[in-house]
């Protein structure tokens, strides 16, 4: 964490993602409230968990806003090192934003010392920076993968802003502006910002040097870039056409690359489900499916 201020450093010491040692004691927890997606990426397919996190072709089990508080007081209670609840997916939390910040709230009410994160594709972020704020969350990540619409165009084959659906470039034009936008209040807003990027070879493996320099111009403290996974049985675009992910080495080429400034490059992600209960890595989703947690009480207590 070399290149961080004192303050910065506090801020991250118990996130599992924002801070490589923390993510050895601390553990994170994800609840899947937002079904809802307003844009396409190849990468993705509807059907599955929301591929700019996690790792495409798992499905999570959807919960109400209740039933998520609920799981996170239950786990809570179970898991202490549990510090960070976060919402990623299945869809974008911010095309759901009444059952993201419906469940923010509930969480903030009953469990205030569990920081709250979320992800997003960027699209509605300047909308909802303000609320973000208001209620105290303290990190978000916007999965940017280029900062060159016609590159974008290669990636993204629609994006439906304020009720209306634009296609190509002129959609990926309306994505980058708000990314960028979004990147900029949430500095004004001092709220922690990590990038994440999907390395795609052929299509911007060669570009996100230049998006690495851009979004760290713009404040964000932390880069993720993450390998494309495209299995054909996944159903992706990608996966049918046949592109493939990177290399073990061809990433770590490229991590390496951009890794020679003062901002972190993030190297211990996992990919995680939008249903993930644990340390990074170790994934105990399956000890809290929502029949489970359901018959359980709670026995968190500050
Ligand atoms: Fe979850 Fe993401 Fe918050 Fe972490 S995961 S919303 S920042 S609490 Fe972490 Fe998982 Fe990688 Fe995400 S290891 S996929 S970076
Ligand atoms: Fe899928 Fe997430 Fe992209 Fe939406 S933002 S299309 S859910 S990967």
């Amino acid at each position: 964490t070399s290149g961080l201020d004192e303050k910065t450093k506090a801020r991250i010491e118990k996130h599992p993602c924002y801070s490589e040692e923390a993510h050895h004691h601390y553990a994170r927890m994800h609840v899947a409230v937002a079904p809802a997606c307003n844009i396409q990426c190849n990468y993705c397919n509807r059907k599955y968990d929301c591929a700019n996190e996690s790792r495409p072709g798992v499905v999570s089990e959807l919960l109400t806003p209740e039933e998520a508080a609920h799981k996170v007081l239950v786990i809570a209670g179970k898991i202490p090192q549990m510090t960070v609840l976060g919402i990623a997916g299945p869809g974008d939390p911010l095309a759901n934003p009444e059952k993201t910040f419906r469940t923010f709230e509930l969480i903030a009410e009953k469990a205030p010392d569990i920081k709250l994160c979320l992800s997003t594709n960027g699209l509605m972020l300047p909308d909802y920076v303000d609320r973000i704020k208001q209620l105290n969350v303290d990190h978000v990540t916007i999965t940017i993968n280029m900062v060159d619409p016609e590159i974008g165009a290669k990636i993204y084959p629609w994006v439906h802003y304020r009720r209306k659906r634009y296609r190509g470039v002129e959609g990926v034009k309306i994505l980058h502006e708000k990314q960028m936008e979004g990147l900029q209040a949430l500095k004004e807003a001092d709220i922690l910002c990590k990038v994440n990027s999907v390395m795609i070879p052929g299509i911007n493996d060669e570009h996100l040097a230049e998006v690495d320099a851009v979004i760290r111009s713009k404040g964000a403290f932390l880069h993720n870039i993450m390998p494309l996974i495209s299995a054909p049985e996944h159903g992706t675009h990608f996966g049918l056409t046949g592109q493939r992910g990177p290399t073990p080495k061809e990433l770590k080429a490229l991590q390496d690359k951009c890794a020679d400034s003062n901002m972190k490059m993030m190297r211990h992600c996992r990919q995680c489900r939008a249903d993930a209960v644990g340390l990074l890595g170790e994934d105990r989703s399956q000890e809290f499916t929502k029949e489970k947690i359901m018959e359980m009480t709670p026995e968190y207590s500050l």
